[in-house]
């Protein structure tokens, strides 16, 4: 796992400040009295990166009066005009893309090729994107004055911190709304970079602001009277919360919550191809992902060689410094959630599954998790219905399509799913019956600015991503 260790990508590219304020209004200010502080770490070393704000209730209320006020002027604005904003900053992004990577992987502990490789150029993709959408609006069947709901509150995880910030603002703002955003408390400095090129960009303030906090300060935002549209990619217990509090309010609401994904292999599947995309599935960006592939579904007369080229594949996985551009897993981004994967991982060891992992020295320092799979694993074991979010996979197996199906769909999560088969007509026969918003054939983890991306049950509901996207923010 650790032949060869190349020059690590330098942390030098990206100047992180001793302390941050809060963006509100175009400016960055001090937390008010009901406010504090917190500090940043670097999960891979422990290291403070940064000392943050934490926005109390006086602070929410001037950044919904800050979104309140701009609402006016900048939905007024014609949809060529806030193209051009959501272009420059799309521009800036580009240009500023080896720092903000840098800067992602410090603070969240994923790999550099992986910030580098997908993050950042999905994160301009989507502002390019939308911008393109903001002169088009009446020509897409929205009608012919399409209106903004005004405010958005929107509150969002730390697995993919600014590309869950791109998939939430740049549709809001193509679309004339206005802005209060709240990164998570672990990865605060990406969305602290970009309330910077929004000034960069010239955006008239108070159009966006971002405040950080922990929980009670999103409870905070999602609550305040002021706000017209609440948007929120979490954890499913959080989102219902949300939408109790919501509820009656008469805001608009969209939830993206999490997943436990079926991953299933047909026996006529390309093996090879179809052990990258588990691979894929389930340790790109250590599992941190909604949508991961964490079920692997096999069928039984290809249950040996799969496991067999899983397991050779797996062990050429490297895990280590995030800033080194050979590695493949990066660091788990906090002591919480690593407290999290092991509480799972230890009731799946204990419930009888066999449990496997490369050789794998994990380092003294930070927050580390080999890959890790199990097999023999059935429905009634929790690794098989609760969401890891970790580098953990639980394979299953099946005999026939309506078996697998039936597995895939026996949990209370409906994001994702993947299918893999040389047979298109079975991939459509199965894809038809999954209840997932997502289904991929012959890839996984695959995600374009064009297509809509949300969940049934308890996944959530609404659409983000395409023009699907920009409905959850016209009323
Ligand atoms: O999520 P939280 P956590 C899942 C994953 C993970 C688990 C817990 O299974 O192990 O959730 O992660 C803010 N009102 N997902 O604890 O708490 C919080 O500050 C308003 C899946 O980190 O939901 C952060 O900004 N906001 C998921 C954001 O919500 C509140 C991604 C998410 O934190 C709040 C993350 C409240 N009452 C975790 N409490 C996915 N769908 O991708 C917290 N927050």
């Amino acid at each position: 796992m650790f032949e060869y260790a190349p020059a690590p990508e330098s942390r030098s590219v990206v100047d992180i400040a001793p302390s941050y304020g809060l963006f509100i209004n175009g400016t960055f200010e001090a937390p008010g009295s009901t406010g504090g502080v917190f500090k940043t770490v670097n999960p891979a070393t422990e290291e403070v990166l940064a000392e943050v704000s934490a926005a109390g209730p006086e602070d929410v209320d001037r950044a919904v009066a800050a979104a309140r006020s701009a609402f006016g002027p900048w939905s007024a604005l014609p949809g060529a005009e806030r193209a051009k904003y959501l272009f420059r900053i799309a521009r800036i992004i580009q240009e500023r893309s080896r720092e903000l990577a840098v800067l992602e992987s410090l603070d969240n502990g994923k790999p550099i090729k992986e910030s580098r490789d997908v993050d950042l150029p999905l994160v301009a993709a989507h502002f390019f994107y939308y911008a393109g959408w903001a002169d088009k609006l009446e020509y897409a069947g929205f009608g012919e004055n399409p209106r903004p709901i005004g405010v958005a509150a929107q509150v969002i995880p730390w697995n993919f911190p600014l590309l869950m910030l791109a998939w939430k603002i740049a549709p809001a703002l193509a679309t004339g709304n206005t802005v209060v955003l709240k990164p998570a408390e672990t990865t605060p400095l990406s969305a602290l970079f970009f309330a910077d090129i929004c000034r960069q960009a010239d955006l008239p303030p108070g159009v966006v602001n971002i405040i950080t906090g922990a929980g009670e300060t999103g409870r905070t935002l999602v609550e305040h009277p002021g706000v017209d549209k609440v948007a929120f990619t979490g954890s499913t217990e959080v989102g219902r919360q949300i939408a109790r509090s919501v509820a009656g309010t008469g805001k608009r609401l969209t939830l993206e919550l999490g997943g436990k994904a079926a991953n299933i292999v047909f026996d006529d599947a390309p093996i090879d191809q179809a052990v990258e995309g588990i691979v894929n599935g389930i340790f790109f960006n250590q599992g941190h992902v909604c949508c991961a592939g964490s079920r692997l579904l096999v069928q039984e007369s290809a249950y040996d060689e799969v496991m067999e080229s899983l397991k050779r594949r797996m062990a050429t996985l490297r895990l280590g410094d995030p800033l080194d551009k050979n590695t493949d897993i990066g660091a788990i981004n906090s002591a919480e959630q690593l407290e999290r994967i092991r509480v799972l991982t230890d009731a799946g060891s204990q419930e009888g599954p066999e449990r496997w992992s490369p050789p794998c020295e994990l380092p003294a320092q930070g927050f580390w998790f080999a890959p890790t799979i199990f097999t023999g694993v059935t429905q009634a074991h929790r690794i098989a219905r609760e969401e890891i979010f970790g580098p953990v996979l639980s394979v299953l197996t099946f005999r026939t399509p309506a078996e697998a199906i039936e597995k895939a769909n026996n949990t209370p999560y409906g994001l994702s799913a993947g299918i893999w088969s040389e047979k298109g007509s079975l991939i459509l026969a199965v894809a038809d019956k999954l209840r997932a918003g997502v289904i991929w054939a012959n890839t996984f983890n695959k995600f374009d600015p064009t297509s809509p991306f949300g969940g049934y049950k308890e996944s959530g509901y609404g659409r983000e991503g395409g023009r699907h996207g920009l409905e959850a923010y016209l009323g």
